[in-house]
């Protein structure tokens, strides 16, 4: 509690810094957004936004609310998240998927099959509070255990077709920003991709949330980097480098390449810059900068991009290359805007 000592001291601090900022016509910064508000990464993440958006509209919780994103984008067929997507390089569709809430409760599956949507099993495994992580066959057991439908071992037409058309050169090599690729004109928004579109890689969805009581929560989904080697987990699960969540400073999500994010534990990277002063913007500069600084001829080639927000409603964002986007929706706006970048 405040005493009256504590109260005097920190009015003759703050009044006058209060005054000195209402001298200088300081406003909310622009990247301020009021709460409720939830971001997502990509173009898409307006899609993902929309079904978090019903929750926190009605004072639901950040964690309901980011569940229903990952859901969304796990359910959409244009999407490249979920059983939809394109395959590993054997032909298998694997998944990864990580939650994370207030109170630092979290849950991730990776490298899952069968299961449509991988989020709600990781949420799951975070509410049954014994573990946090489980992989393969494991994680698939948990799922069907708690009531998963297995779903049958079946690629989409579109995946089919983009596989074997790869199995051609059999080269993996993940295309810059491909996550905004638009299909081809007249399919629409939600059409299915096709290999014509060039698309060889997959839409991570990475969706943080600040609910109306002021609580962060985050989620994250993918079906990792299209024709991965079996096996191959991404960042995306990993608490820490594709998501991290602290509800006194912030939260951030990442998409590009995951093995990139993982040698830095991206996003706690990030929120530990903002923990010491950053702005969400600067944090994942610096992020940023530590991957291009270990290689900074590979970073030419690679997407990485990171996207925060704080605790009052701040939201930045930052990538290696121009093109990457995230989106942001509240009461007032529903926009997506483009990350500034390293190279341009
Ligand atoms: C991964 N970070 O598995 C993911 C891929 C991604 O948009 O973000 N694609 O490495």
């Amino acid at each position: 509690m405040t005493n009256r000592r504590d109260f005097l001291r920190l009015s003759a601090i703050g009044l006058p810094l209060i005054a000195a900022g209402r001298a200088f016509g300081q406003k909310m910064p622009a990247s301020r957004y009021t709460m409720p508000v939830v971001v997502s990464t990509w173009d898409s993440g307006i899609r993902a936004n929309a079904a978090a958006w019903n929750v926190l509209k009605a004072k639901g919780r950040a964690i309901d609310a980011v569940e229903q994103a990952a859901r969304s984008a796990e359910d959409e067929k244009s999407c490249c998240v979920g059983l939809e997507a394109f395959p590993d390089r054997d032909g298998y569709v694997t998944l990864d998927a990580s939650i994370m809430d207030d109170k630092a409760n979290c849950g991730s599956v990776a490298f899952i099959e069968h299961i449509k949507n991988p989020i709600s099993v990781a949420r799951k495994l975070m509410e049954s509070g014994k573990h946090v992580f489980l992989a393969g066959d494991g994680a698939l057991q948990f799922a069907v255990e708690n009531g998963f439908k297995r779903m049958p071992n079946q690629l989409s037409d579109d995946a089919e077709k983009a596989w074997h058309e790869w199995l051609k050169k059999s080269e993996y090599k993940p295309v810059v920003n491909i996550e905004n690729t638009k299909p081809k004109a007249g399919n629409g928004p939600s059409a299915p991709m096709t290999f014509d579109d060039g698309r060889f890689n997959h839409d991570t969805m990475g969706t943080i949330a600040l609910d109306a009581d002021g609580n962060l929560s985050g989620a994250c989904t993918t079906s990792g980097m299209a024709f991965k080697t079996h096996g191959r987990v991404g960042d995306s699960p990993i608490i820490g480098a594709g998501l991290f969540v602290d509800n006194k400073v912030g939260a951030a999500t990442s998409s590009g390449v995951g093995e990139e994010v993982i040698r830095i534990c991206g996003t706690h990277t990030v929120i530990e810059m903002m923990r010491f002063g950053h702005t969400p913007e600067a944090a994942c500069k610096e992020a940023i900068r530590r991957i291009v600084d270990r290689d900074p001829k590979a970073a030419k080639d690679i997407q990485v991009g990171f996207v925060a927000i704080s605790k009052k409603g701040v939201v930045g964002a930052y990538a290696i290359q121009k093109g990457f986007t995230y989106s942001v929706t509240n009461e007032h706006v529903n926009k997506t805007l483009p990350s500034k970048s390293w190279f341009n």
